[in-house]
């Protein structure tokens, strides 16, 4: 099902940079100045590295829940995309401080849309919800992570019925039906784990300090 889906981004590279096993053979200087050059600059990044974290059980892929590890999928749906408004959403989730440690373009196969909803899949309007998200237009899959990302990531993106959502919510301010909400999120941890492992493999999650990091989320 995941080889189904088609990657395009800016994260492959630093998905095999950044890896939760120890990477000490990539720290062995080689004798040949090619291979050496290469090792030293592996070498170099890795100093920028977290340690490994445990990505499966406790905690799971959606990191641990209430510490600034947690993680939410978020995913801008084939509307945001054609409407090109995935930038401004982007900006939403970088500007509250949350860091993105995962993103893809991904055209959905209907066997990855069934497993994702699983949970609609008697709900009258399955069908069309299925025909939307496969439409052959992207999905723009991501992990963001930060303290409490998963029921902010949910008041972010607003009231499932734009109707209904508040001005200043992503849904309130770019959507107006149900049936173009432009926007999913993960609205439990037990949502999170399940969804981030359903579209991402665990080498795709990117561990590294972003800049400002202790600054958003230390507390007193
Ligand atoms: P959520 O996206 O806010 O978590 P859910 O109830 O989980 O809302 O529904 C998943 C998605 O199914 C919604 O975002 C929306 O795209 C679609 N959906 C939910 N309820 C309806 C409906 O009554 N009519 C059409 N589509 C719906
Ligand atoms: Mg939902």
């Amino acid at each position: 099902m995941i080889s189904k889906i088609a990657t395009t981004t800016a994260l492959r590279a630093g998905a095999r940079t950044f890896t939760t096993r120890a990477t000490s053979g990539a720290r062995t200087p080689s004798r040949f100045p090619l291979a050496f050059g290469a090792a030293a600059a592996v070498g170099a990044a890795s100093l920028y590295m977290l340690p490994s974290v445990q990505l499966e059980g406790t905690p799971t892929m959606a990191g641990e829940l209430s510490t600034t590890s947690e993680r939410s999928f978020i995913m801008i749906k084939p509307d945001g995309v054609s409407r090109q408004l995935v930038g401004k959403i982007i900006d939403r989730f970088e500007s509250r401080g949350y860091k993105l440690v995962a993103i893809k373009s991904v055209v959905p196969s209907a066997d990855l849309t069934r497993q994702h909803y699983a949970d609609l899949a008697n709900k009258p309007f399955f069908g069309e919800l299925l025909k939307y998200l496969t439409c052959g237009t992207p999905v723009i899959a991501m992990v963001w992570e930060g303290k409490d990302v998963i029921r902010q990531g949910r008041n972010m993106v607003g009231a499932t019925n734009p109707a209904a959502a508040l001005p200043g919510t992503i849904r309130g301010d770019y959507a107006v039906t149900i049936g173009r909400n432009m926007i999913h999120a993960s609205d439990s941890f037990e949502s999170a784990t399940k969804e981030i492992g359903l579209w991402f493999n665990k080498q795709e999650l990117a561990q590294y300090m972003s800049s400002g990091w202790a600054m958003t989320m230390e507390d007193n």
